[in-house]
């Protein structure tokens, strides 16, 4: 079964999305999300340059074969760009050979460990009571687990908080530069308590809530902040402390027992390893599409499971929704399947092109029983809406020093 051709293609539906699409000589084809938010055409082009050229005529069969040649045969290894690009691939070959076989792919991972998969929804707000507000609706929508995030009080703009005006990938536009946002640990800790004790009081104690640091804080930082939130319960606090730094997590640990969860900026294998076997952390945020695919994402599930940790895949925006459909077949087959980061469905216009048949229902997303995937791409839709330069926002000091991202 011969790779004949493989296209890279980039949208942008309200988000650059980059999508690649393995075609079979018998015409069976398979899709994969290589999108890297701020990067899409360094994936794009490393695609089209140096894997594509390398795979035409092989056996799309081969999943793990294609995975280690691609990884392996390479002499730089791992990156963002790099793992992007290998997991575009694998992801379109687990589509393939789901669709060869007629069935989707978590039956080909072993089936099913649950009927659905638990999700976390974003409350987001411009201040306590606008984010308390929208987990409300969220809760009266039947979702069980909210993840809470409140624009820092007398901070320009505050990093995940969209609130009612400041939907950063709106504002960037066309424009040359990363939007620049500001930091205060100060202010943040003012703000932070406040949050989710006002979160415990309106909404007791059977919601799961959870929060996102973004990395802004200093190991000793976070862990006073796990202390102080210990009383709240959350399901866990992400990315306290900077990834790189993996010697942050020990410190956090010996101070405080709220949860810990990182990963969504890993690569491999290798990055999540010592975190997990040291059992520092308890949740691992690897995403299929920045981490190489399904293949080595069962592979993190499996070794993760030995150690307690239990997995909650990144489900931001600018993960397409091939990446969320990955997710899904391995959310329902991995037995330390965790939680679901959770965004909806996406708009209209990517509803048109991305279309796929799972569905919410109370807090829970069913998997496609179609086989592969499930998902399948407009290719004439996506080019009525072509790439769009867009950037991370940087962020800063209130001094005017660039900050921990
Ligand atoms: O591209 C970066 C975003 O995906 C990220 O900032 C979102 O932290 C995020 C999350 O947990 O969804
Ligand atoms: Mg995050």
């Amino acid at each position: 079964m011969k790779i004949k051709e493989i296209r890279v293609i980039v949208c942008n539906p309200g988000r650059n999305f980059v999508t690649v699409k393995v075609i079979t000589e018998n015409g069976t084809y398979g899709l994969g999300d290589a999108t890297l938010n701020g990067r899409e055409m360094a994936v794009v082009t490393y695609l089209e340059e140096h894997v594509v050229p390398c795979l035409i005529g092989r056996d799309a069969q081969n999943i793990e074969d294609i995975w280690q040649y691609l990884y392996r045969g390479v002499y730089w290894r791992r990156g963002a760009i790099t793992m992007a690009a290998i997991a575009a691939i694998d992801m379109a070959l687990w589509d393939i050979k789901g669709k060869v076989a007629g069935l989707p792919v978590y039956q080909l991972l072993g089936g099913k460990s649950r009927t659905a998969v638990t999700v976390y929804a974003h409350a987001n707000g411009e201040n306590i009571e606008g984010t308390l507000d929208e987990a409300e609706k969220l809760i009266k929508q039947g979702f069980k687990a909210i993840r809470l995030q409140s624009a820092i009080p007398d901070l320009a703009v505050t990093y995940g908080v969209l609130g009612d005006k400041k939907d950063y990938f709106e504002l960037q536009g066309d424009r040359p530069l990363p939007p620049e946002q500001e930091w205060s640990t100060k202010k943040y800790f003012n703000m932070i308590e406040t949050l989710f004790a006002c979160a415990r009081e309106r909404f007791g104690h059977d919601i799961d809530l959870l929060h996102d640091v973004h990395s802004r804080l200093t190991p000793i930082e976070s862990a006073k902040l796990g202390k102080m939130l210990e009383p709240y319960n959350l399901l866990f606090l992400e990315d306290a402390s900077i990834a790189e730094n993996q010697d942050n997590y020990k410190v956090i640990r010996q101070h405080t027992t709220i949860p810990l969860a990182i990963g969504e900026t890993y690569n491999s294998i290798w990055d999540c390893k010592d975190l997990i076997q040291n059992q520092l952390i308890d949740y691992i945020r690897v995403a299929a599409t920045h981490a190489g695919g399904i293949t080595p994402l069962r592979r993190i599930a499996d070794f993760a499971s030995i150690y307690n940790v239990r997995t909650a895949p990144h489900g931001a925006p600018d993960l397409s929704p091939v990446c969320f459909s990955a997710h899904m077949h391995l959310n329902i087959w991995a037995p330390n399947f965790g939680i679901q980061e959770f965004v909806g469905f996406g708009n209209d216009i990517s509803n048109k092109i991305f279309k796929q048949d799972m569905r919410l229902e109370n807090g829970m997303v069913y998997v496609s029983e179609e086989p592969g995937l499930g998902i399948d791409f407009d290719e004439e839709e996506a080019k009525k809406h072509p790439y769009k330069r867009s950037y991370l926002p940087v962020c800063r000091l209130e001094d005017g020093t660039l900050w921990h991202w």
